[in-house]
């Protein structure tokens, strides 16, 4: 049995897995949770995250408007399935330089210490990690720009690791990056980045093709009593062009660069018609996880298709031994 560390969660959403289902995760039965056209101007919404807010939850939504422009904007919901999702975009307070608006998509939330932060796929002179913080999902302070451009997929760790701050990120290039292999970086303050590290690259043809273009992590790593629970998403590329699968490793807990596990098998990929079709076909990108340290239950939540919004479910029990079981 493994354990997650972390908060109870008592109202994370929840359906148990269907009888005889073998996979380590499935999804929900009403996906997608969030439609294309949630609200007027909305061409799609997906690659988001959410985290647990008061008495429910608030999350910010990677919307690309009609006219295709990427943007974050903020929701909130009771029961983390149903969303009212703000039409009009995050407005980020700041340095001039810093928050001057080119694109902002694939955004990640995570509560660390006194306040929630978000990082994103930020456009300035290239796609760069923005970061920026907020206590009330009402008023957002942006930071500077965490690395050089150009990199996208950063991702924070829900605490310090030996007095830092650490990161996950995917050196890329300026268009759809035809490789990719995750670092992590560490900081005092958030500001000033440094150590980096290699944690895993694409996998070899031979042995794991799903991931052998690219990979990127996915949800803030989760803290187990195996180590650090990664859920990312790799890449292959097919004559129809990319496919973007899940798969799950286990980091460690003081070194997290430090691969202990990483799954051979996908743990999710695009079979429903909402992951298969879509504004771009075949992309299953989870960007959010709630936990609730007390079940061991874990909610994903994961950009389909590029277009909408799905949630899936799996426990800490079964992602570990999967993780292990078909490790490589
Ligand atoms: C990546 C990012 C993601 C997107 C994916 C598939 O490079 O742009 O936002 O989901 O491509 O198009």
């Amino acid at each position: 049995m493994s354990k997650i560390i972390g908060n109870s969660l008592p109202n994370i959403p929840w359906q148990d897995k269907p009888e005889g289902c073998e996979e380590p995760v499935w999804r929900y039965d009403r996906n997608p949770i969030i439609g294309r056209h949630h609200f007027f101007k909305a061409n799609s919404i997906f690659n988001s995250a959410v985290v647990p807010f008061k008495d429910g939850f608030a999350g910010v939504f990677r919307c690309d408007d009609k006219a295709v422009r990427m943007n974050l904007f903020v929701g909130f919901s009771k029961d983390g399935i149903n969303w009212n999702i703000s039409d009009t975009p995050i407005e980020m307070e700041g340095e001039a330089d810093v928050t001057r608006f080119e694109y902002r998509y694939d955004p990640r939330v995570i509560f660390i210490e006194d306040r929630y932060y978000i990082t994103w796929c930020n456009g300035y002179h290239g796609p760069t990690i923005g970061i920026a913080y907020t206590f009330d999902f009402k008023k957002f302070y942006q930071m500077e720009n965490a690395f050089l451009p150009y990199n996208r997929n950063g991702v924070l760790f829900p605490r310090k690791i030996g007095g830092k701050y650490m990161m996950l990120s995917r050196p890329s290039d300026t268009g759809h990056t035809p490789f990719g292999d995750i670092f992590l970086s560490e900081s005092p303050d958030l500001t000033y980045w440094g150590r980096h590290r290699h944690v895993f690259g694409p996998a070899p043809f031979d042995q794991s093709a799903w991931q052998c273009t690219k990979t990127g992590a996915g949800p803030c790593p989760i803290e187990t009593d195996e180590g650090w629970l990664l859920i990312y998403h790799g890449v292959i590329t097919t004559c129809n062009g990319y496919v973007y699968r899940m798969g799950a490793a286990i980091l460690d807990i003081d070194e997290p660069w430090k691969v202990k596990y990483r799954t051979q098998f996908y743990i999710l990929g695009p079979e429903m018609p909402y992951e298969q079709n879509g504004d771009v076909p075949n992309v299953t990108f989870p960007c959010a996880a709630l936990t609730d340290a007390d079940t061991g239950r874990i909610a994903i939540y994961y950009g389909c298709a590029d277009t909408v919004t799905g949630l899936a479910f799996t426990t800490v029990d079964e992602l570990v031994a999967y993780t292990k079981k078909y490790s490589f």
